[in-house]
């Protein structure tokens, strides 16, 4: 006690649970309070001694918190917070539109340079351990094919993409790559399928009543970044289906290089993911680097980070000490 880390989440929907949980899995960590743009009383936490205030009451908290976890939205959410919350606390998210990152980067970086804190972004699985991965193989094997599987699972990025479609009340995106190109990889065969012919998606959608599905559905299949690339499905299903058959968020993949060295010998590398739950997984991934954040602003590092700039040691509750 007294010497740990104090944490705060801003947000609370899957990813904020998950931070919850796993915060309480942490020996050197403590919630300090839940932050929401909902009423604090609507918010059901966990734990229900955890503390839930508004938003708005964060900015009294920059003594009493040494790093917040953004747990909003990468679309409209994170963006805005990020840098606001970069003016008073060290931060860590999870934003993930992969195409985006380079200019979100810039604007929290700008805003946490100047305010001397420390922003780790971008930080859970994909973007995140994966990539981590995926830059160690095709470091240590430069002549290769780098290949990520996702799926089949439940793509949190994706699934709030569609809710945010007009006339959409709900809806969940699968990711489902295909077992046949995997199975080549794994094979050493290096087949030349850009990612989004190795993967195909599939949504279901509740939509709101007299929507036009037809609009909703090509909408979807036209959204840059997230589905314009891919062969895409839509389905139309009722709150209860939904309810009934997607209410579980498995998610995983696999990042493999496939390489060769020497005079043509194959080295083949693999990471994989298996998860039941992937917002849990997601925030431990994001409650870990949190550690990282506090650590690195100790040490002076201020300004935006990734994973790339993070080394291992940063994130495991040992001291360097003891992981030597
Ligand atoms: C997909 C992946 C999921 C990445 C994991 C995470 C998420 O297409 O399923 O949104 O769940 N890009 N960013």
């Amino acid at each position: 006690m007294g010497n740990k880390i104090r944490v705060g989440i801003v947000g609370y929907g899957n990813l904020g649970r998950g931070a919850e949980a796993s915060i309480a899995q942490q020996s050197d960590m403590e919630l300090v309070a839940v932050f929401s743009r909902r009423k604090p009383e609507s918010v059901n936490v966990i734990n229900p001694d955890v503390k839930v205030l508004h938003i708005d009451e964060a900015k009294n908290y920059t003594e009493k918190i040494d790093v917040m976890i953004l747990c909003g939205g990468s679309a409209t959410d994170l963006p805005e917070q990020v840098p606001a919350f970069a003016e008073m606390f060290n931060t860590v998210d999870s934003f993930d539109t992969h195409a985006k990152i380079p200019e979100y980067f810039a604007s929290v970086d700008k805003v946490a340079q100047a305010s001397g804190k420390t922003s780790i972004i971008s930080v859970g699985w994909d973007p995140g351990m994966f990539s981590i991965n995926r830059v160690m193989s095709e470091a240590l094997l430069p002549e290769g094919n780098t290949y990520t599987f996702w799926g089949k699972g439940l793509s949190q990025g994706h699934s709030d993409a569609v809710r945010r479609v007009d006339g959409v009340k709900n809806g969940v995106q699968y990711t489902i790559p295909s077992e046949e190109v995997m199975k080549q990889v794994r094979n050493g065969e290096n087949p030349d399928v850009s990612k989004n012919d190795r993967h195909v998606r599939t949504c279901y959608i509740v939509a709101e009543e007299g929507a036009d599905t037809e609009r909703i559905e090509k909408d979807i299949k036209t959204m840059p970044n997230y589905f314009v690339d891919y062969e895409t499905t839509v389905h139309f299903i009722t709150e209860e289906e939904l309810k009934r058959d997607h209410a579980a968020m498995p998610h995983g993949g696999f990042v493999i290089r496939s390489g060769k060295t020497g005079e043509g010998n194959n080295q083949i590398v693999e990471y994989s993911l298996n998860l039941d739950s992937n917002p849990e997984f997601t925030a431990s991934v994001v409650t870990a680097y949190a550690r990282a954040a506090y650590r690195l602003n100790q040490e002076g590092q201020k300004g935006a980070k990734t994973v790339y700039d993070v080394a291992p040691g940063y994130i495991s509750p040992k001291t360097a000490e003891e992981l030597r």
